[in-house]
């Protein structure tokens, strides 16, 4: 084991690292230096837990004392990544971390590494939740995280014959070092059954199966603060785990059917994050979330207030999607039939508590569910929403008399098809905010998906646009370029004050102040470059561009767009071997959603692909083509400080927001990117003069789609598009199987929903653009400083602020 080369004449041990490691020598059970990493790593989490509680109790003491508001962030998703360098920081036990394992001959980072990634989240959306609590904490505001403890996470990745293939993500395997149980906290959550009417006019539901909700929290340290906050994520349990009759019989499956049907609500999260699953098992995961959140939010209030009066001034509920739209009639519920409320006093205290962010326009994504399915699965929630709904259209009617069409399109049921009912239609009406994720997001939002709701109800519409935790995305990702921060920045202020990038500006044109941010990049290119070589042993040169696209894999986010680029290239330099080429290597990761074939064929054709350019001697190192499989957080940490060059090419009006866009660019790589999302609001914050902006803009997207979009005129009229589209077609990729891209092609050519052909040329262009910057190294250089000093406002403390101050009416 590591542990076994202690050095012999090590240095004595200061005073916090010599407590520290008696901490981690009592929960290791041993002598450190005698322990594997993954022990270590297990020891010195138990060893920050025991702090965190700590400050847990006091954070909860204090906001119990003082009667604060709180905010409830309800989210399906939770992507937090690895958790023990983040709390080493905050508790400002890393250094001496770094000094206790240096001391027994063990390498810090390696004992970092063998925390599991917790991957409770598909993308984007889950992520910004994690970033979110960090900042939450951070800021000190009151609040709680609520979630779902999956037993599996995000599916794991791997690649077989350059093709994706899922495997369960075990990330419990070694159990979880920072789970918190709260035996004292459970919850009944019903589902199914039949409504009954009370004397008077009340109703009772009469649940058919019930489970118990146990809570599991996760504390979340702040930085610069002992406040923390806290993630609390249910985890279901059989009310009667094993049917003893059953049993007796010899009916051992049957024994098991409650403890089975019970633990399937947090089995597995949902990894699709393109399509609405549409499945009974999901709809009921929705409600376990929101019904055991909500009955911990009231007993709180209740227990703190005496009584529910109050409610709106002091809770705040924040619906993450409309994933956990069911919290409206619950909430409804709760109030009217628990807790006795006449509907007029309830409707106002949940118009008062929720408020909604939505995070995509993509139509397809928008959740509904068969009336049917509701009805069968929530009676009672039906009833109610059909009484929203009553009220709100006679409301409409009033407000807009005659127009029974606004009525028909605003209604919370859709009745084109299968009855279904609109989570998102449910989420407006009773919402006080409604938000966006960025200016041009929420712009769209209510021009197009929510223009009746805009109109019924235009002051509740506004925008939030996202940020990222500068603690996890630069000082513990790049500890590299954080130390040339701390140093010109006069400290490590700019952590938790982000704004104080802005310094960074006159310094730009600085000649060490650019050798030292190349210095950092250089370092950390290689480090990815060894990480390339393990995982796929592919040598790539630190020297190279690297030019990088991370995310989920989506048409819209157009990954192939990309490919298309480095096919021509492959071309070109074939053509002309000699010519002066700026070498690059161009890096993908991301995951596909198991039943998107459009999505897989594109991770299919980058292998093959990388295949042959990679194998081509005329190309050496000139161009290198590397897809890393299983894209995380953690993987994630390690390739956006590498980055040169980031890729945000979605078709204009297409991505919500993006926040990787952001890690890239405080990590000093340059964009090239499409006028979409918060890439606009980046790029005015940093000067478009140094960003790589190509591609139509939202207006004319949707004009050229109004005209009757050709793609097949662009590559008639583009020679070097058509060479690329005619080698894929012909099979140049996938000599064995020449029409495996056939189905690619053919939709390129017919459809191209994403108007790829219509960008090609220009965004071949900045491509030409990059390569000429790259050769003038210092003007790169004096742009990627400018970038990281137009990153300030993109700290999620800044979301957060404008969340409190906007929507939740708490202080920061
Ligand atoms: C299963 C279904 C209902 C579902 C649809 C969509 C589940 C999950 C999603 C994920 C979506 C909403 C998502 O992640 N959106 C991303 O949110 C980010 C944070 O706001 C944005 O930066 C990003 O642009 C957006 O795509």
């Amino acid at each position: 084991t590591p542990g076994a080369k202690r050095k012999t004449a090590a240095p004595k041990l200061g005073a916090v690292p010599a407590a520290l490691l008696k901490r981690i020598e009592r929960e290791a059970g041993s002598d450190a230096a005698q322990a594997a990493p993954a022990a270590w790593m297990r020891a010195v989490a138990k060893a920050c837990r025991g702090e965190l509680e700590e400050r847990l109790n006091e954070t909860m003491l204090a906001d119990r004392a003082s009667g604060a508001k709180r905010v409830h962030y309800l989210s399906m998703e939770f992507l937090m990544g690895r958790a023990l360098g983040n709390a080493l920081a905050a508790l400002e036990l890393d250094a001496p971390f770094a000094e206790v394992a240096r001391h027994a001959g063990v390498e810090p980072g390696e004992v970092l590494e063998r925390e599991h990634d917790a991957a409770l989240g598909n993308g984007g959306l889950g992520r910004l939740a994690a970033c979110f609590l960090d900042s939450l904490a951070t800021l000190g505001v009151p609040s709680f995280g609520y979630g779902l403890r999956y037993r599996y996470g995000m599916f794991a990745q791997r690649i077989q014959d350059g093709r994706q293939v899922e495997t369960p993500d075990d990330w419990q395997s070694l159990g979880d070092p920072w789970e918190v149980p709260r035996h004292e906290l459970r919850y009944e959550v019903g589902f199914g059954g039949h409504v009954t009417a009370e004397d008077g006019c009340g109703r009772r539901w009469e649940p058919a199966q019930i489970v118990h909700a146990d809570a599991v929290d996760f504390v979340v340290p702040g930085h610069d603060t002992r406040r923390v906050s806290v993630l609390r994520q249910w985890e279901a349990v059989a009310v009667r785990p094993l049917d003893y009759a059953a049993f007796s019989r010899g009916d051992h499956f049957g024994a098991a059917h409650d403890k089975v049907a019970a633990e399937s609500l947090n089995w597995v999260l949902y990894p699709d994050d393109s399509t609405p699953a549409g499945r009974e098992l999901r709809l009921k995961q929705e409600f376990f979330l929101v019904s055991a959140s909500l009955q911990d939010i009231l007993a709180r209030h209740v227990g703190e207030h005496g009584s529910l009066d109050g409610l709106g001034d002091k809770v705040s509920v924040h619906l993450n999607d409309t994933h956990p739209a069911l919290a409206v009639p619950e909430l409804m519920r709760l109030l009217l039939d628990e807790h006795g409320l006449p509907w007029d006093a309830a409707f106002a205290a949940c118009l008062r508590v929720m408020s909604y962010t939505n995070h995509t326009l993509m139509p397809e994504a928008l959740e509904t569910w068969p009336v049917r399915m509701f009805e069968a699965l929530l009676p009672r929630h039906l009833e109610i929403v059909y009484e929203i709904n009553r009220r709100f259209l006679a409301a409409v009617r009033l407000q807009f008399p005659g127009d029974e069409e606004l009525v028909k399109r605003v209604s919370l049921i859709d009745e084109s098809g299968e009855r279904r009912v609109k989570m998102a239609a449910l989420s407006i009406v009773a919402s006080h905010h409604i938000n966006g994720v960025s200016a041009l997001h929420s712009e769209l939002m209510v021009q197009t998906i929510f223009a009746d709701y805009a109109q019924i109800f235009p002051g509740r519409f506004c925008n939030v646009t996202n940020g990222v935790t500068p603690r996890r995305w630069l000082a513990q990702a790049n500890p590299t370029l954080s130390e040339v921060l701390d140093e010109r920045l006069d400290g490590n202020g700019w952590r938790t004050d982000l704004d104080r990038l802005a310094e960074l500006a006159p310094m730009a044109g600085d000649k060490s102040l650019q050798a030292e941010v190349r210095a950092a990049k250089l370092a950390n290119k290689e480090r990815l470059a060894a990480l390339v070589r393990r995982e796929l042993g592919i040598a790539i040169d630190p020297g190279s561009l690297f030019d990088v696209q991370v995310k989920r894999i989506h048409e819209y986010k157009r990954q192939l767009l990309n490919l298309l680029h480095v096919i021509a290239r492959y071309q070109a330099i074939v053509a002309n071997p000699s010519a002066n080429w700026v070498p690059r290597t161009v890096i993908f990761a991301g995951k596909a959603a198991s039943a998107y074939v459009a999505a897989k064929d594109i991770i299919h054709l980058i292998h093959d692909v990388a295949r042959v350019v990679n194998s081509d001697p005329r190309v050496g190192d000139k161009l290198k083509l590397v897809f890393l499989p299983n894209y995380g957080v953690s993987l994630a940490e390690t390739i956006m400080p590498a980055a040169n060059l980031s890729e945000q090419i979605s078709t204009a009006g297409t991505e919500a927001s993006g926040t990787g866009n952001m890690k890239f660019a405080l990590n000093g790589a340059l964009t090239i990117g499409t006028w979409d999302g918060a890439n606009i609001e980046m790029a005015e914050a940093v000067g478009r003069e140094h960003f790589f902006i190509f591609g139509l803009l939202t207006e004319q997207v949707a004009k050229l789609r109004e005209l009757g979009y050709d793609p097949r005129l662009y590559v008639e009229e583009n020679l070097q598009l058509k060479r690329v589209i005619d080698a894929i077609a012909r099979g140049d990729f996938s000599p064995g199987e020449p029409q495996r891209y056939r189905a690619l092609v053919k939709s390129l050519l017919e459809r191209d929903t994403y108007l790829l052909m219509a960008d090609f040329a220009g965004y071949v262009q900045a491509q030409g653009a990059v390569d000429r910057l790259y050769t003038d190294g210092a003007e790169w250089d004096r742009k990627a400083i400018l970038n990281i000093a137009g990153m300030g406002a993109f700290s999620s403390d800044r979301t957060i602020r404008d969340y409190a101050r906007n929507i939740w009416n708490v202080a920061t």
